[in-house]
Formats: structure tokens, C-alpha cells, sequence
């Protein structure tokens, strides 16, 4: 009887820390053994040549999230992971979103109702919070953190989700009091809603539009808001989707004054911009996403972050929506204008590849990086580290096989998703991730997929470390005065 149910032999490794050339022994799905040679499971992988990275984690993808405006997302926990899966990842975080007047109990009940079942690699749940009541801070959150939901969502901007800054500043009282970690979309609502309406009122209402309705100076402004709230209510938060210069600056300030503040940034802040809004007739309805994507400075400039420290994670926001489709980009109909088009671009399947050839094929960030943007920062920012996110005796043996050569035009038929378009049409890659391997299960394998729904489970997580409040916190003290203090 072998002594490892699978092994893979041959391979380098890389994890956040360290690349280094070693077997890996797996035993009831996890990594049991790691050394220079070990001897042969029940069945042997050769990676001789190959990189084996931990798993991709893409904490921030949308599947299935009702919207409650017409509009459908085209990928559900069936094609979502499976898309995912192939393009190198083993786990997935999407939302279990509250609708305003829901209760978060159900929304979650709901959303595991759509994912029993269907998955193909493991996943857990963020939730959405749109409607802070008494008794959403008070009861339903901490039960669900409790139970395993430590991380959410909310929203500035978005009829139906945005929340004021004082409904914010109380969703930041509960997370901290119960060691949540809060991601938040920041962009200021009333702005662009303003914009927008002028922009109509001159019949600017293209696609191209969109983008103009959000310049950065919207994103900025809510950026340093949610800074200084988390900072009044010393919790560390993490922006999510940071599209350019200015909210990255203002990120950088907030670190350089020491406060835990962590960021996320994505594909589309780096490989498309307002050209790509641009693109002639409806075409440009495709990359309409928020914030959007600016200009090649820009680009630049978060290719900066993600190479200095200003980024800790690097997600996909996959948010599906189909092009020739009346539920998906064309909601309002032909040409219709841009405040009717859903938000969102798909990339679940492309994040990896795109960040491994521009990232590391361009030498523009170490591999060790790149595991810990997509991967290991994940899986600790969210509570599923170390079982998730690095290649680790007593880890789950979620792994990656990467052919670092292999030349890829990516084109959406090549895709796994069930969207009709990619925004990175044309666009050529080397590295691919060719075989994946979920808890010792190999999922996907050159292009053939080997797992029925069901192979995914769900990960209750725990609380994440990097939620710890400072203590570094301004509170009324004595005859009301604010200072910093430890408490
Ligand atoms: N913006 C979001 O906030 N979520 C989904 C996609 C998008 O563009
Ligand atoms: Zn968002
Ligand atoms: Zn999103």
C-alpha cells in the first residue's frame, strides 16, 4: 500500500516565501510530506519542468448575485468555478447579498441553496450588507461570523446597496467588535449620479460616457472618506477594485501613517483602459465596469502597487454579464445609454495568466509575489489560511501545474465561462495553468475537465488576522475630547 495517494514529483515549487524544487506527497487531500524525493503514491503526477504554485484564491467573483433590475449574471456556481478552475484557482469567494428589507439569514440560505451541489472547486461566502438594521448588526452578523461568513461588502455608491456614513461607521463597530474584515466599494454616489445626469442632458450617453461619469476624483474622494471612517473607528478595511492613481495614493497615505488599510486592485485596471470604452458602436458596453478602467499612466501606476506593497491582493471581480443578451449588457436595449448597462467584466478564468505573463513573464514582479497577490494574501485576508493559499505540510492539496512556456492567444472559446465575450480578445500570454488539483482530486487537466458538480465544498472561514483592530483608536474620552490612545 503507497503511502501517498498521489504524488507529484519533478516540479518547482513556489510559494509566498520560497521557489524551490521539491516532491510533494498527498494523503486523504492534503500535503502530508514535502521533500527532495519521495516515493511513488497510488498515482504519480510528473512535474518535471512545470511550476506548481498554491491554488489560485480569487476572493472577490460574482456568481449568480440577483440584482434585483432585470438584468442576470451569466455564470452561477456551476460554470463561475468551473471557468475558474481553469484558469488555475481552487477556491472562490462570491456574495450571499442582502436586498434591502432582507434578512441576511436568508440571503445566505439562499445563496448556499444556489451552490449546493454544482461547484467545482471549494468556496466560501462574502456577504453583502445593504440594509444595516438593529438587528442585522446586532443579531444575524455575529451569528453568521460566528458560524463562519468573517467577511462582507457594502457599498457608496449603487441604488439599493449604498450605505451613508454613519449607517458605515456602524457596520465598521460591529466588524470590529466581532473580528470581521470589511471590503468596500468606494466610489461617491451623489457624484456620479450628478455627472450622469448632465452627460444625458448633453445626449453624452455611449459607453464611453460611463467612464467619464466616474473619473477619479469620485473614486478618491470616497477612498479617503472610508479611510478616515475605519481610522475613527480603528478597523482595518480593504478598498476593493482600486482603478488608478489618485485612490492609490491616498491609500499610500493612509499606510504611511501606519493604519491597516489594505487594497485589492484587478485585470482591468491594468490591461484595459477608456479606449477599450471607446470601441466603436455598442462594443464599448463590454468593459463597462466600476470603478472603469482609466489610461495607460495609470496602468503604470497600479503596476507600481503591485510591486511595491500598496496592493496585498489581486482578484478578478468576475462579474458576468452576457454582451447579445437583453438580461445582460444590453438591458436597456440597443445602444442604449450607459447608466442601463450592468456593471462588470468576466475574468475568473484569465486573472492568473494575465498577472503571471505581464507580472512575472515581464519581470515586473517576483513569483513569490505573485503567489502571495493571488493566493496566500487571499486566503489570509479572508480566514482560510494556511489550510488555503500556500503548499504546506497538514494544507489542503489545492495546486496548480503551470507550463511557464506555453503561448497563449486567449480568445473567449477557449474559455470555460458561459459568457459570450472576454475584454482580453487577442490578447497573447505565456504561462498557462494546465493541470489543477483540488483537496488531491485533480479538477481540470490539459483542457479536459475530470470532476462532476459537487466536487466543491463549502469553507466556513475563521476570522481573519489581519481584521485585528490597532488599539490605535480616537475615542471620546473624558469631558468628550478625541485623542489617540490605546484601549
Ligand atoms: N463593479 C462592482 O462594484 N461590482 C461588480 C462589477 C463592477 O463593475
Ligand atoms: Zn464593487
Ligand atoms: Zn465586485
Amino acid at each position: 500500500m503507497a503511502e501517498f495517494d498521489l504524488t507529484i514529483r519533478g516540479g518547482t515549487i513556489a510559494t509566498a516565501a520560497d521557489v524551490t524544487r521539491c516532491d510533494i506527497g498527498i494523503r486523504d487531500g492534503r500535503i502530508v510530506a514535502l521533500a527532495e524525493a519521495l516515493p511513488p503514491g497510488m498515482r504519480d503526477i510528473d512535474a518535471t519542468g512545470r511550476l506548481v504554485l498554491p491554488g489560485g484564491v480569487d476572493g472577490h467573483c460574482h456568481f449568480a448575485q440577483p440584482a434585483g433590475d432585470g438584468s442576470r449574471m451569466a455564470d452561477d456556481f456551476l460554470t463561475g468555478t468551473r471557468s475558474a478552475a481553469f484558469g488555475g484557482n481552487t477556491t472562490v469567494i462570491p456574495f450571499a447579498a442582502q436586498a434591502k428589507g432582507q434578512s441576511l439569514r436568508d440571503a445566505v440560505a439562499a445563496y448556499h441553496a444556489e451552490a449546493d451541489g454544482r461547484a467545482h472547486i471549494d468556496y466560501a461566502f462574502h456577504l453583502i450588507i445593504a440594509d444595516p438594521t438593529p438587528d442585522v448588526l446586532e443579531r444575524e452578523l455575529p451569528e453568521l461570523i460566528a458560524e463562519g461568513y468573517t467577511s462582507f461588502k457594502i457599498y457608496m455608491t449603487y441604488e439599493g446597496m449604498k450605505l451613508n456614513d454613519r449607517q458605515i461607521l456602524d457596520v465598521f463597530t460591529a466588524a470590529r467588535a466581532h473580528g470581521a474584515m470589511v471590503m468596500v466599494h468606494a466610489e461617491n454616489s451623489d457624484c456620479i449620479a450628478w455627472l450622469t445626469e448632465r452627460l444625458e442632458a448633453e445626449g453624452k450617453t455611449a459607453p464611453f460616457f460611463h467612464g467619464v461619469s466616474r473619473p477619479q476624483v469620485v473614486e478618491r474622494e470616497a477612498t479617503h472618506r472610508v479611510i478616515s471612517l475605519a481610522e475613527l473607528a480603528d478597523l482595518p478595511i480593504l478598498i476593493v477594485h482600486v482603478s488608478g492613481r489618485e485612490a492609490t495614493e491616498q491609500i499610500r497615505w493612509a499606510q504611511g501613517k501606519g493604519l491597516r488599510l489594505y487594497a485589492e486592485t484587478c485585470p482591468q485596471y491594468l490591461f484595459l483602459s477608456a479606449d477599450d470604452l471607446a470601441a466603436p458602436g455598442f462594443e464599448g458596453a463590454k468593459c463597462v465596469c466600476s470603478p472603469p478602467p482609466r489610461d495607460k499612466a495609470n496602468q503604470q501606476y497600479i503596476w507600481d502597487g503591485l510591486a511595491n506593497g500598496a496592493f496585498q491582493v489581486f482578484s478578478s471581480d468576475h462579474a458576468p454579464f452576457r454582451y447579445e443578451d437583453p438580461q445582460g449588457k444590453k438591458l436597456g436595449g440597443e445602444s442604449a445609454p450607459f447608466r442601463t448597462v450592468p456593471n462588470g467584466v468576466p475574468g475568473v478564468e484569465t486573472r492568473l495568466p494575465l498577472l503571471f505573463s505581464g507580472g512575472v513573464g515581464e519581470g515586473r514582479i517576483e513569483l513569490t509575489r505573485f503567489v502571495e497577490l493571488t493566493s496566500t494574501n487571499p486566503a489570509r485576508m479572508y480566514g482560510l489560511y494556511p489550510r488555503k493559499g500556500t503548499i504546506a505540510v497538514g494544507s489542503d492539496a489545492d495546486l496548480a501545474i503551470w507550463d511557464t512556456e506555453r503561448e497563449v492567444t486567449i480568445t473567449n472559446d477557449l474559455l470555460h465561462h458561459d459568457v459570450d465575450y472576454t475584454p482580453y480578445e487577442g490578447q497573447v500570454v505565456r504561462g498557462w495553468p494546465i493541470t489543477v488539483i483540488s483537496r488531491g482530486t485533480v479538477v481540470c487537466d490539459d483542457g479536459a475537465l475530470h470532476v462532476a458538480p459537487g466536487q466543491g465544498q463549502f469553507l466556513p472561514c475563521d476570522r481573519p488576522d489581519p481584521a485585528r483592530p490597532s488599539s490605535r483608536r480616537a475615542i471620546p474620552r473624558d469631558s468628550g475630547r478625541f485623542k489617540a490612545e490605546a484601549v
